[in-house]
């Protein structure tokens, strides 16, 4: 899945979208592939990123819902095993379940040119239609109780499906 970043409000369809809501850390035409594969129960995950703000920290997750005009449309983290306690106003920050075995994060850091890559595995694979997005944030990711799985705000979004 690949997608040139464009501002919510050009947005020429309902699918397939990549939205930045940040220009100046993810400019318009900047580009962030992802891909996914599955095997023997396994996943892994590939993402390939150009054109970005250079040297700087992003968040990377997996997100249940469809990108939309509003940063906070994406939902939540995907979780394989989902947390009991988390509720639609309070998501999951237990590192018990948010974690980067039970979600998939891909964390980067830009270099000079503003490129990046990240890859990771889990031996799980997506349940269907529950994962459809991948969420760019604002710092890197964070592990501790109560705030596992925070990166900041909102960035963009690429609608991928998994
Ligand atoms: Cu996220």
């Amino acid at each position: 899945m690949a997608g040139a970043f464009q501002a919510p409000g050009e947005a020429a369809g309902d699918d397939d979208n990549a939205f930045t809501y940040d220009e100046a850390a993810v400019p318009v035409g900047s580009v962030v592939r992802v891909d996914s594969e599955d095997q023997d129960g396994r996943t892994t995950i590939t993402l390939d990123a150009t054109g970005l703000a250079p040297s700087r920290d992003f968040g990377v997750h997996v997100h249940t819902l469809p990108c939309g005009p509003q940063p906070s449309d994406s939902g939540p983290h995907y979780q394989n095993d989902p947390d009991p306690a988390a509720t639609p106003d309070a998501p999951s920050t237990d590192p018990a379940y948010a974690n980067p075995q039970n979600e998939i994060w891909l964390d980067i850091t830009t270099d000079e040119n503003g490129a990046a890559q990240a890859s990771t595995t889990v031996d799980w694979e997506f349940r269907d239609d529950e994962a459809n997005s991948v969420v760019l944030h604002a710092q890197h990711t964070m592990t501790g109780p109560g705030e596992a799985g925070m990166a900041g705000d909102r960035l963009a979004c690429i609608d991928t499906d998994f």
